[in-house]
């Protein structure tokens, strides 16, 4: 679909680090498929945002494999190329080229505040990139760079998000109007779901244990093994307690179950008032696995035609490189650049 300017656009973008989770699946891409069917006459950009994968360190031919399979990922989710544009990021002129120019724009102060780096950059030790440090303002740069409206997220990226908005306006109010404030669209439940093993942190691609982690094109008995030893607490009771600490684990499998079945908690309790958390567990297991069964095949199957997957990539770009340079062009003149004749 090309980039209309006069339509609203929904953006969102999921880094080729490690591979695609349970959470990026829940919190994120579900999402993706259901506003692409809300919202028929908007634009809908989904990006692979390889650019911000290389703010932590890649084997450059896993990153370009990861690549095509997070392609293979979105089509087998359900995510259809004529309706939405899917792409790569660093196809794009202008994602780099609006970032520089909002960099300018950024205090260090803001992004000193951004709880990402700190946790990131603690995990790398001694030598921290400028890259990883100014992720969020190329992020911003995604999404003005087509306008967006609106953004759906996991609760993680409401902090970049809102710095997003902060710099739409800091460039409205320093030049003229030229960007949409967007707006993000984080889901009511599973915009944050917890590592199995470790149910005080969030479930992550690049998590140290892959025991909490379930990954989209895992081994399904893998996957089931996963959440049958996923760590509830010693009671007994399947019931959700969002105030109790201790009760992180079953809250946790409880919001999963919840979100994969499209079922409200209080209907699952009522069905589990005389059962153990094992017999939770076993069915929770078998609900995920059917879940992914079907994403997983189609994922292979579209993985094994990269001709296919090449065409959607240039298609896509196609679609929005125009109203990327488009953008591009307004904000060199707004600053004072003389912008190429293209
Ligand atoms: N555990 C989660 N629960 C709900 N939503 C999640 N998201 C990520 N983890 C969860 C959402 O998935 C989208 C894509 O995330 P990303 O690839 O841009 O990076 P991230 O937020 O840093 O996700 P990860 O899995 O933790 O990646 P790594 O380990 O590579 O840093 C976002 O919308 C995010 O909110």
């Amino acid at each position: 679909m090309e980039n209309n300017t006069a339509t609203k656009t929904i953006l969102s973008g999921i880094q080729p680090t490690n591979n695609l989770t349970l959470g990026n699946y829940i919190g994120a891409m579900k999402n993706f498929v259901n506003l692409q069917d809300k919202y028929p006459d908007y634009t809908k950009n989904y990006i692979i945002v390889d650019l911000h994968a290389l703010t932590v360190p890649q084997v450059p031919s896993e990153l370009r494999s990861r690549t095509y399979s997070m392609l293979a990922l979105y089509l087998a989710i359900g995510l259809d190329p004529e309706k939405s544009n899917i792409f790569v990021q660093s196809h794009i002129t202008g994602h780099t080229e609006l970032t520089w120019i909002l960099n300018t724009l950024t205090g260090m102060g803001q992004l000193n505040r951004m709880t990402q780096f700190k946790d990131k950059s603690a995990k790398e030790g001694t030598f921290i990139n400028v890259g990883l440090y100014a992720y969020p303002v190329l992020m911003a740069a995604d999404i003005l760079l087509y306008n967006a409206n609106l953004i759906p997220i996991g609760e993680d990226q409401k902090q970049h998000l809102e710095l997003a908005r902060d710099l739409a306006a800091k460039f409205n109010h320093t030049y003229s109007p030229t960007f949409n404030i967007p707006d993000p669209i984080i889901p009511k439940q599973g915009a944050r779901i917890m590592d199995l093993q470790n149910p005080e942190n969030k479930m992550s691609k690049s998590a140290i244990s892959p025991k909490g982690t379930i990954i989209l094109t895992e081994d399904l008995n893998i996957t089931a093994k996963k959440i049958k030893s996923a760590v509830t607490d010693s009671g007994t009771d399947i019931v959700y307690d969002p105030n109790n600490p201790e009760k992180a684990g079953i809250n946790n499998l409880l919001t999963i179950y919840s979100t994969l079945t499209d079922t409200e908690i209080p209907k699952i309790e009522e069905k589990y008032v005389n059962s153990g958390y094992g017999d939770f567990k076993k069915d929770l297991a078998e609900i995920v696995v059917e879940t992914l069964r079907p994403i997983k095949e189609k994922h292979d199957e579209f993985l094994k035609n990269k001709d296919h997957l090449d065409q959607i990539l240039k298609a896509s770009a196609a679609n929005v490189q125009k109203s990327a340079y488009k953008i591009l062009s307004k904000v060199y003149k707004k600053v004072g650049l003389v912008a190429p004749l293209r």
